[in-house]
């Protein structure tokens, strides 16, 4: 079904694999499509609960594919542009967690990829950066936006105008990563921390993304209202009658996704 990533459902975990290491998983329109065909796979999987991203070999994403974009007129770069932005933004309005394991580099629209998943751990190994102006371009999957919302604006800048490529350390340090782990600790701690989430009420989690996702943009008023809307819908769940039941009478949740 898929030819450059790997979509697989264990333990209620979609695990999607950029599978393209001899390109070091550079984004071309036929894994952008792929890509959006898993997250749908696992939007309407109700045995998914969370999904972890990650790359084969030694990178995450090595950035959009330089050799097939040095070849597009500006019509096709700006499909390609679309693929990517529907792909991105459709990640952010899936209503359940996506997680970036960053194994590796991470640059360009890989670091793009990233920052459209719900946080990112990165490996020891991993490499972030925006090293576009260097191509003649400037970050076209969303990272003008989401780097800034991330990091800052001056820090946006710094990285997107030096295109200076940074460790998983700086990445942490300034708030690119949430997570720093060993490399082969990467996945490990990765599935159990989507197992962590896994024991939360599911509706709850996916509305705090909803919530934050949304609200992030609005301005605080019009963002309060919004989660009050979004909170009131997980209220008159059966998973909050659950919740709050299995606190009072000190015994384990069983979230029922009602
Ligand atoms: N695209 C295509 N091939 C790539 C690639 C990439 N982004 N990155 C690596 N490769 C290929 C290399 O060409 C090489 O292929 P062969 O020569 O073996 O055939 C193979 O992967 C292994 O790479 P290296 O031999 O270079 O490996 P090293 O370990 O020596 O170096 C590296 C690793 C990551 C430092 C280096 O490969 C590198 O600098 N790669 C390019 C990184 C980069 O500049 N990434 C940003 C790309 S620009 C747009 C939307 C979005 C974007 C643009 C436009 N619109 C739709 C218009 C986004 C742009 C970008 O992401």
């Amino acid at each position: 079904m898929y030819e450059n990533i790997k979509y697989e459902v264990k333990d209620q975990i979609a695990f999607v694999t950029v599978d393209r290491p001899k390109a070091l998983n550079a984004l071309n329109e036929d894994v952008l499509s792929e890509l959006y065909k898993a997250f749908s796979q696992f939007e309407c999987d109700d045995d998914a609960r969370v999904a972890i991203l990650t790359g084969e070999g030694k990178a995450f994403v090595a950035g959009a594919d330089i050799a097939a974009m040095s070849k597009m007129n500006a019509l096709e770069g700006r499909n390609m542009m679309i693929l990517g932005h529907k792909l991105m933004n459709y990640m952010e309005a899936i209503e359940k967690p996506i997680i970036a394991a960053v194994n590796g580099f991470a640059l360009g629209g890989g670091c793009e990829l990233s920052m459209a998943c719900d946080f990112r751990l990165a490996s020891t190994k991993a490499k972030f950066g925006q090293p576009e102006v260097g191509l003649g371009i400037i970050p076209g999957f969303g990272g003008t936006q989401r780097l800034p919302r991330l990091v800052g604006k001056g820090m946006a800048k710094y990285l997107t105008m030096t295109a200076e490529i940074i460790g998983a350390d700086e990445a942490y340090r300034i708030g690119l990563c949430e997570k720093v782990f060993e490399p082969e600790e990467l996945l490990p701690e990765a599935e159990k921390i989507a197992k962590a989430i896994i024991q939360k009420a599911p509706i709850a989690v996916g509305s705090a993304k909803v919530a934050i996702n949304n609200g992030y943009d609005m301005d605080l008023k019009s963002a309060s209202r919004f989660e009050i809307e979004t909170f009131t819908a997980a209220f008159g769940s059966d998973d909050k009658a659950e919740g709050m039941g299995a606190f009072l009478e000190k015994r384990p949740a069983e979230f029922k996704n009602k």
